[in-house]
């Protein structure tokens, strides 16, 4: 049997794209509140003052908050043995900066971690998955301020006394290393852009991109505080760290391509990667903040604090792979999840331009536990497709468990070559709002849900093909794929 025979087989969520109910029972507006909705070729807006007119896809997402009964029962269905979801933090501490939290937001998840108990379903807690409070976007600039680090832990310290004994496995910050990406302003560190500036934007004055790297410094900080604290509150926590796997080849075998591919490589992956495992910036660091004129505002006792709050296992999301060339003629761009390349003419591409490459998940399960031996788990892999209702009224997604199955199928290798992998959860389980577009028309569900583009649907859910196919993969643990 290839896969460890408590393998954490199930599927991931975030609060932001799935549980809706914005502004219910005392919760305060979060960064994507502000984000209204695009498609692969218009960025999505954001806008300062949340405008009443507008449709904003966060706001109701698929209510998860209201279907949330009917939700886990369908992965227990499934045989789920973990649900990977995110804790909203403006739930919790609705501007980011009270002093109580709210009660009513802490009473929700209860009632989430009951019923994930009541199907043997192990949660798997992001703390922050691109959910900043609003309030505190605005005040310091999102992460850039200092202070929100003692605003993290305080949030943190509530969730770990709250739920010590109702979830074991955590992950501080969503995708950390896309905010080391111009890109990751706005989502990743809640930092303020003009209003109606699309989210992606890339042309930073150096203050800008200084104040990046100090915002990513904050939050190396807040996560290794959070470990720390965690470990002491429950010494069974098992915490994790969280890296948008990113992998790109050298288009040719010129030398300097093969450079340029190592490199992106190591800002893209290990950069991030070896603050919170290794507990320290890598060796490069120091030129890469020189070469690019970077000035990141550390305080002494950082480096004690990053030592001391080593994550235990290494979770990361994996969809697709590109290439880099140093030819200024080879300029093919393929699509990804805020990351993205040049294309590879020996891959095929998803509907959005994602590159499909389930060996390029072996590659990368083998390269990352090489350098660092400590537990591995995909918590984000899938397909994003327009799934349509045949003339038989069901769904069937074929292509999904297609894709699936061969990224199950490499992973499935990667463990015979000896990688320590933990589970796997299948991102989007329940059709959810996309990240990257804001579209509900992306799906990745095991689950579909009644909801579209512009906001109508009654919110039902349907089992998909993928459905019952997944159930029996999880039943035979990995064997019948
Ligand atoms: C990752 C995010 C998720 C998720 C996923 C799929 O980057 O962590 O939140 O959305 O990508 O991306 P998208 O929703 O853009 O298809």
């Amino acid at each position: 049997m290839p896969f460890r025979k408590d393998f954490l087989w199930g599927g991931a969520t975030a609060a932001n794209q799935y549980e809706g109910a914005w502004d219910l029972d005392g919760k305060g507006a979060s960064v994507p509140d502000h984000i209204r909705g695009g498609t692969v070729s218009t960025p999505r807006l954001w806008d300062k003052e949340i405008d009443p007119n507008v449709y904003y896809p966060s706001h109701q997402a698929v209510d998860f908050y209201h279907h949330y009964e009917e939700d886990i029962d369908l992965m227990g269905e499934m045989g789920f043995r973990c649900f990977r979801m995110s804790i909203n933090w403006s739930r919790i501490y609705p501007t980011g900066m009270e002093e109580k939290p709210n009660e009513k937001g802490l009473e929700f998840y209860h009632k989430v971690f009951l019923r994930c108990k009541k199907n043997n379903i192990e949660p798997l807690v992001t703390l922050s998955h691109y959910e900043l409070p609003w309030g505190l976007s605005e005040k310091y600039n999102g992460w850039t301020g200092r202070d929100v680090i003692d605003y993290f832990v305080r949030y943190a310290r509530t969730c770990f006394e709250e739920y010590k004994d109702e979830v074991k496995y955590w992950l501080t910050f969503n995708e950390i290393n896309i905010g080391a990406q111009p890109l990751g302003r706005i989502m990743s560190l809640g930092m303020q852009g003009k209003d109606h500036d699309p989210m992606f934007m890339f042309n930073e004055t150096k203050q800008e991109r200084d104040d990046r790297f100090t915002a990513l410094h904050n939050q190396f900080v807040a996560s290794a505080k959070a470990v720390k604290i965690g470990h002491e509150i429950n010494p069974e926590f098992k915490i994790g760290n969280m890296i948008a796997g990113s992998l790109s080849y050298p288009y040719t075998c010129n030398p300097k391509d093969i450079l340029e591919a190592d490199n992106s490589f190591n800002m893209a992956n290990y950069f991030c990667g070896d603050v919170q495992v290794r507990g320290h910036y890598p060796y490069y660091a120091k030129r890469y903040f020189k070469d690019n004129d970077i000035d990141v505002a550390m305080q002494e006792g950082d480096e004690k604090i990053l030592a001391e709050g080593t994550v235990d296992f290494y979770s990361f999301s994996y969809y697709a792979s590109s290439c880099v060339s140093t030819d200024p003629e080879v300029n093919e761009k393929a699509g990804g999840n805020m990351l993205s390349g040049l294309k590879n003419p020996y891959l095929q591409a998803s509907d959005w331009g994602w590159q499909i490459d389930p060996d390029g998940l072996r590659t990368y399960l083998n390269r990352v536990y090489g350098r660092y031996e400590i537990p591995l788990m995909v918590v984000e892999n899938g397909l994003g497709a327009n799934d349509e209702r045949s003339a038989d009224g069901k769904f069937h997604d074929d292509y999904r468990i297609e894709y699936l199955k061969k990224h199950i199928e490499t992973m499935k290798e990667a463990v015979e070559d000896g990688v320590d992998l933990m589970g796997y959860t299948m991102w989007g389980c329940v059709d959810l709002v996309s990240a990257s577009t804001g579209e509900m028309k992306k799906r990745y569900g095991f689950i579909y849900v009644d909801r579209d583009n512009d906001g109508n649907g009654d919110f039902h859910r349907e089992r998909k093909d993928s459905f019952y196919w997944y159930k029996k993969v999880i039943e035979s643990n990995g064997e019948e794929l």
